[in-house]
């Protein structure tokens, strides 16, 4: 049997990562794209790094940028994939209120460009393609749960931008016959999960207060409820969406929702920590009120662990929302197989061992930097 090519943009991301590991597991040949940057930006994919110099190898980075079409069409015909996964994109839905139109850039024009590539090239009947779509298209949701029949109602230029990538892969797929589809992802996280998206914010931060590297936290709105999963699960149910007879969309989701104070709970109880939330709106505030185990060695009763600070509020806010993947699991057999309880530990044990690590180096006087957003 001939090996699978698959080209991943976003592969020096979240998903991206758990995505190539499970690729080359799989036995293909992986391609990603990554972006020129200033310092080294590989970090969540080091441990798959092949030496250049060897030969049989499985994966292989080529630079590259959403927003650069030449630089698309010359990767996609040097690499010839039977699969491409397009996960790259200004994924941050606060940060895109202040870039609105390189957001639009990358997210929707560079699911264009990449489309176009595929077809131009004469790819379109070879060529696989999954676009990675998100709840955030709900936005302002219309029904609940959010299914692939819910209509949609952007509250973000991430979201419009997004929009605007579900239809046009759509699109091709009617237009054209590729094998195009997207798959509407609701939050998935893991601890390879950006730092500033709330799940790592929330558990970093409090591991690094539990350690004395910090004081607080300080965090926006805590009445939004989150369907959340783990990232592990979700890229499986993306390679299983282009294995299939037909090209289709599919929601995927645990149909299980919290809010953000809640998993603050739930994180800060990993660490032996009780916190009371005290007030509301912008003076609400996280008490703690109990401390057991030696997880936490520099928090106290009495010590307030949140505060809000309204500079992390949206100007336009998604309040709710939960998948229902029925539909995944139907036709696929897709279920998660991580819960949140067991996710969060993963990420409150990753981030803890890192302050520990941090507050060791601290304690023989090196100067520790805790950059928080
Ligand atoms: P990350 O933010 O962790 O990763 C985004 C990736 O896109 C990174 O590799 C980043 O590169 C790359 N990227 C950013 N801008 C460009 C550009 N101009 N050209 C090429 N590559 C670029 O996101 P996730 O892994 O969490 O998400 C993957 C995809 O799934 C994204 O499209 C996101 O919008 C979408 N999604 C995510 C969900 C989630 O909960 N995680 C839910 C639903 C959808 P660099 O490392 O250099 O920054
Ligand atoms: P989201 O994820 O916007 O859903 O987009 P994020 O984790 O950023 O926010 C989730 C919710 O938490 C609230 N929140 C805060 N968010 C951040 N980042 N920082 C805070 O301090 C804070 N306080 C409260 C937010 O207002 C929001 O309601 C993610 C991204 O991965 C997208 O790319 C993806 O498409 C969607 O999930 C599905």
């Amino acid at each position: 049997m001939t090996t699978k090519r698959a080209l991943i943009t976003g592969i020096t991301g979240q998903d991206g990562s758990y995505l190539a590991e499970l690729l080359l597991e799989k036995g293909y040949e992986v391609h990603g794209i990554k972006r020129r940057a200033s310092s080294l930006n590989t970090e969540r994919i080091d441990h798959l790094y092949q030496d250049p110099h060897v030969t049989n190898r499985k994966l292989y980075l080529h630079y590259g940028d959403l927003t650069d079409t030449s630089n698309l069409t010359r990767i996609v015909q040097q690499v010839q994939p039977d699969e491409v996964y397009n996960l790259g994109a200004q994924s941050h839905v606060a940060v895109s209120f202040e870039s609105p139109e390189y957001t639009a850039d990358v997210d929707a024009m560079g699911t264009l460009r990449l489309l176009e590539a595929i077809r131009l090239l004469g790819l379109e009947k070879k060529t696989r393609f999954y676009q990675a779509s998100t709840s955030e298209l709900y936005g302002l949701v219309q029904e609940i749960p959010q299914k692939e029949s819910t209509p949609f109602y952007p509250r973000s230029p991430y979201g419009v931008a997004k929009l605007y990538a579900y239809w046009i892969t759509k699109n091709y797929r009617e237009s054209y016959g590729m094998y195009a589809c997207n798959g509407v992802l609701f939050n998935h996280e893991s601890p390879r999960r950006g730092e500033t998206f709330v799940t790592r914010k929330i558990t970093r931060g409090l591991a690094n207060i539990a350690q004395g590297l910090d004081k607080c936290l300080f965090m926006g709105n805590l009445d939004s409820l989150r369907d959340w999963g783990h990232a592990k699960d979700y890229v499986r149910m993306q390679w299983m969406m282009l294995q299939q007879q037909e090209a289709k969309d599919y929601v995927i989701a645990t149909g299980v929702q919290y809010s953000v104070r809640q998993f603050i709970e739930k994180a800060a109880a990993e660490l032996g920590i009780t916190l009371a939330f005290e007030g509301s709106g912008v003076e609400e505030k996280a008490v703690v009120t109990a401390v057991t185990g030696d997880k936490a060695p520099a928090v106290k009763i009495g010590d307030v662990l949140v505060n809000v600070d309204p500079r992390y509020f949206r100007p336009a806010e998604v309040e709710t929302l939960l998948g229902d993947p029925a539909l995944a699991k139907s036709d696929l057999g897709w279920v998660p197989q991580i819960t949140l309880d067991e996710m969060i530990g993963e990420m409150v044990a990753t981030d803890l061992a890192h302050a520990q690590r941090q507050a060791l180096l601290q304690s023989h006087g090196y100067k520790i930097n805790v950059s928080m957003e």
